[in-house]
């Protein structure tokens, strides 16, 4: 340990601390922009200059090390003018769109800059114009906005390990981008939106639809549907203050009513579905050996990751759909005649925690209902928006429940929203066709609360499935490598893409302000599952197969898993 004295008050911190560390232990805030706890490497934006006994110039708090004796000022006037250049240098480099910006209100620069009371900027010189970049269906990158804190470069290369970013040019041009400054389409982003929920600023932001669902509840002809996914019901409360993982089903399906959508369906019964479908081919895999370990496919992050960089497993992914496409292949089809709908008139949206579900829906093999499945995808982030914007406050409505005959789901549906969900319902299935038995104590819990890992279920004597469950692509390619290398020999594998805990950290979930952001976003996966588990726990019915509604489906409509109508509507395959 060694001593430090912080504006006249001593601490001890561990050999190897930070300035910043030490005030931080003093609960003295020295603000900071760039850093972000437990990701990146700060030192960049020099907002955090502090003065150093027997140093010349201030020093950025947030890399220097402390030394045992070391004296710091972090408040006389010098140090607060020097981090005041230092944001209006930031400033004169950035347009000042703040009013229409995605970031408004939620944008690091624009807190910072009110603390310090900027009203002018003294530097009037050059500004960056870079163009905007919109082409990807799911987010916008605006590089003018780029404050080079390399976050979105920590989370995409460390944690991802996709490498889409890296610092372009030097000194006034640098700029984080992507190689040659192409156009985020032109890269293998799997467009998880993780380097949306670290930026500071408005820099990296989701497309939004929500004036194109506006429009089509306008519209008099159509019929408008929205499915939830399981995740937004312990999320969507955040947006309104609530406590983090808040389970408000009912809560939301009035809100849903009140902006106007004609019938308001559940995705986890298109998830139930799904384990119909990925439990069945896992069955057959398994009695004939081929294509094992079989991966999941509801993810389309993962999808695409898998698509780009491991070609060789595509035949070992399920072809079904996710339970957003099932559903929206069933709501121009199956629904439509039941409810006696043109399938042209019904604009079918979906609620998603996620940005990567507006490009999925959005692929040309997503229409197999004849037209497109799904015609929109709104994150938790615009469907709070939308219900702020007619004044609802979701936490005082009344509970509703949601329609027939897609609104039903069972336990199983709604675990699919956090990591190990979707191995954990479909084994319940599976198991209980295998061997005749229900799957009782099945211990995901310890696969939920960590990055990779890995199970076995005993079927009886002779027979187990080997599982095993990664959440975040970076994990992911070490599960992978273990497969390819023969080290290890899965039957059934998750796959989620984001880091934390799947779904319930997606990329169009609440986003966070301030430094611990990344922290608080890891640490909340556990609220927000628990907020699921709690839901499971109050359904009568936890396995997939005794939904009554999805029996209906298939009595009615599809006739059996995996069959010819199954197929044709609710499977696919994958491009290299
Ligand atoms: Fe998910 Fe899924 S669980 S992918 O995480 O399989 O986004 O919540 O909707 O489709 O059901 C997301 C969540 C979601 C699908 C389901
Ligand atoms: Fe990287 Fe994901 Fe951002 Fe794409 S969306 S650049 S893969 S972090």
């Amino acid at each position: 340990m060694v001593s430090v004295t912080v504006d006249g008050q001593e601490v001890e911190v561990e050999e190897g601390a930070t300035v910043l560390d030490a005030a931080e232990k003093l609960d003295i805030d020295i603000p900071t922009l760039c850093y972000l706890e437990d990701l990146n490497e700060p030192g960049s934006c020099r907002v955090c200059l502090v003065e150093i006994e027997g140093e010349e110039n201030y020093q950025p708090s947030c890399v220097y090390n402390v030394t045992d004796g070391l004296e710091v000022r972090t408040n006389t006037p010098g140090v607060i003018e020097a981090r005041k250049k230092m944001i209006e240098l930031l400033l004169s480099d950035h347009p000042f769109d703040c009013l229409t910006c995605a970031a408004n209100q939620n944008c690091e620069l624009q807190s910072i800059a009110k603390q310090h009371g900027i009203r002018d900027i003294d530097f009037d010189g050059e500004r960056n114009e870079f163009p905007v970049d919109d082409l990807s269906p799911a987010l916008v990158r605006e590089p003018s906005k780029c404050i080079r804190c390399r976050r979105c470069i920590s989370v995409c290369s460390e944690i991802q390990e996709v490498h889409i970013y890296d610092i372009n040019e030097r000194g006034f041009d640098s700029v984080a981008a992507p190689a040659f400054n192409e156009s985020l389409m032109d890269t293998p982003c799997i467009t998880c939106g993780q380097c949306i929920m670290v930026c500071p600023t408005g820099a990296l932001h989701g497309q939004d639809d929500k004036q194109k669902v506006w429009d089509a509840l306008a519209d008099d002809t159509k019929h408008v549907v929205i499915q939830t996914a399981p995740a937004i019901r312990v999320t969507i409360g955040e947006m309104f203050g609530m406590e983090v993982g808040s389970l408000v089903t009912g809560k939301l399906v009035s809100a849903l009513k009140r902006v106007g959508f004609d019938r308001v369906f559940d995705d986890c019964f298109g998830a139930d579905v799904v384990v119909m479908e990925e439990g069945r081919e896992l069955m057959e895999r398994l009695e004939s050996g081929k294509d094992l370990p079989q991966f999941t496919s509801c993810c389309p992050g993962w999808v695409k990751f898998c698509e780009s960089f491991y070609p060789s497993l595509l035949d070992n992914l399920s072809s079904c759909k996710s339970p957003q496409q099932v559903f929206g292949a069933l709501a121009k089809t199956y629904y439509a005649e039941k409810a006696g709908i043109d399938p042209d008139n019904i604009f079918s949206v979906s609620t998603m925690p996620c940005v990567a579900k507006k490009y999925e829906a959005q692929r040309p093999e997503m229409d197999d209902s004849g037209r497109q499945d799904v015609d929109a995808v709104l994150t938790t982030r615009e469907l709070g928006e939308m219900i702020k914007q007619i004044g609802i406050d979701i936490e005082n409505l009344p509970e509703q429940e949601y329609d027939e005959p897609m609104g039903y789901a069972t336990g199983a549906g709604v675990i699919f929203g956090s990591t190990g969900g979707v191995m954990e319902a479909t084994l319940r299935t599976v198991y209980e066709k295998l061997t005749g038995e229900r799957l009782e104590d099945f211990e995901l819990q310890k696969v939920r609360s960590q990055d990779f890992n890995e199970a076995e279920v005993k079927l009886d004597e002779d027979r187990s499935i080997n599982v095993a469950v990664a959440r975040g692509t970076g994990n992911a390619r070490k599960l992978i490598h273990r497969v390819l290398s023969g080290e290890a020999d899965y039957d059934f594998v998750e796959v989620m893409a984001c880091p934390a805990g799947g779904c319930v950290g997606g990329g169009g979930q609440p986003i966070y302000s301030g430094r611990d952001r990344w922290a608080r976003m890891v640490e909340d996966r556990v609220a927000r599952a628990d907020g699921l588990l709690k839901s499971d726990g109050r359904k009568d019915i936890k396995v997939a197969h005794e939904n009554p509604f999805v029996k209906e489906l298939y009595d009615s409509f599809l006739e059996k898993p995996h069959g010819e109508k199954s197929q044709k509507l609710l499977h696919t395959s994958y491009t290299d």
